[in-house]
């Protein structure tokens, strides 16, 4: 068991479940500060946390406030991250700023892997991954969640990677890192809103036991770095690749136009795909988000049964 970093403050409950051995399961909060519109980004933290209970782990959303890495928030926190408009996006190398300036920051995957990593949480809930933005041989625009995926160890469950982004160069990239990307139960890579993205998984195991297992042999070989656990969306919560297409695509040319770039460009898609479908989209995200909540919850008490 690793002793939580003393920079790190963890609430109690989640301090003693790590000392305990009892499965914890790490949540972003970009995903609630700049994922989602209010209130449904609370209701979608609030029952997410609920989920993990359910499934037996101790849900550790992760987040700067007032400059102070927290590792499990209280329901006054998660409001404070879902309304104020002072909660900075932060990804890793965002993290020193925003202590050294005692603001608030809501944490991206990268950055809330590297909380996890230095809490000694081993299992991560999100909905979607960034990576490899289209365009990205004119940009260079790769999200720092794949970086961090190739150094810090903890196996994190998305339902894949939105078509707003290059798949195929995403899973080239993640696999130049040395980063296993595991399917759930299928042979194909999902596309976050849809079950399918035309891209082939590079590996399936179909038991949370088996992703523990996966996790638990990369680690014993001291082979830095993460694992991404992809989980499709349910069958009848996902929306047809060929329907969100055309809406990315929308959403991809009023980015261009504004000229949107840098962090703000995944928010404002995010935020552009949930306005032209009308809140259809938000729906799907919650869903699948609650989806990969169940998953996460199971491989943490697996893999803590191995411990
Ligand atoms: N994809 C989603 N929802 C999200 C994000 C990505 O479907 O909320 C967030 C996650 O926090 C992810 C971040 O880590 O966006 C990636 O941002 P960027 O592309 O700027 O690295
Ligand atoms: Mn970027």
């Amino acid at each position: 068991m690793t002793t939580p970093h003393p920079d790190l403050v963890l609430t109690e409950e989640v301090a003693q479940a790590l000392s305990d051995g009892t499965p914890v399961v790490a949540l972003e909060s970009t995903i609630i500060s700049h994922g989602m519109p209010f209130p449904q980004n609370v209701e979608m933290a609030t029952e997410v946390e609920r989920i993990i209970r359910e499934g037996g782990a101790i849900p550790a959303t992760i987040a700067v406030l007032d400059g102070c890495p927290r590792v499990g928030l209280s329901q006054d926190d998660l409001h404070l991250l879902a309304t104020s408009p002072d909660v900075s996006k932060i990804s890793t190398r965002d993290l020193p700023y925003a202590i050294a300036r005692g603001i608030h920051g809501a944490t991206t995957v990268a950055s809330t892997m590297r909380l996890a990593a230095l809490a000694g949480i081993s299992v991560f809930v999100t909905g979607g991954l960034g990576g490899v933005h289209r365009g990205a041989e004119r940009t260079f625009d790769i999200s720092a969640d794949l970086t961090e995926l190739s150094l810090t160890d903890v196996a994190v469950v998305s339902a894949g990677v939105k078509s707003i982004l290059d798949i195929g160069l995403t899973l080239e990239t993640l696999e130049t890192l040395g980063v296993p990307v595991v399917a759930y139960g299928t042979e194909d890579f999902p596309a976050f809103f849809s079950r399918i993205s035309g891209h082939a998984a590079p590996m399936t195991l179909d038991s949370p036991a088996d992703i523990a297992a996966l996790m638990a042999a990369k680690w014993r070989l001291a082979m830095a770095g993460g694992i991404a656990v992809v989980n499709p969306i349910p069958v009848e919560d996902e929306i047809p690749a060929d329907e969100i297409g055309v809406i990315i695509e929308q959403a991809l040319a009023d980015m261009d136009a504004r000229g949107i770039h840098g962090k703000e460009a995944t928010p404002f898609l995010l935020g552009r795909i949930v306005e032209i479908t009308d809140g259809a989209s938000l729906t799907a995200n919650i869903a699948l988000v609650n989806n990969n909540a169940r998953l996460g919850a199971q491989v943490a008490v697996e893999y803590a049964a191995l411990r």
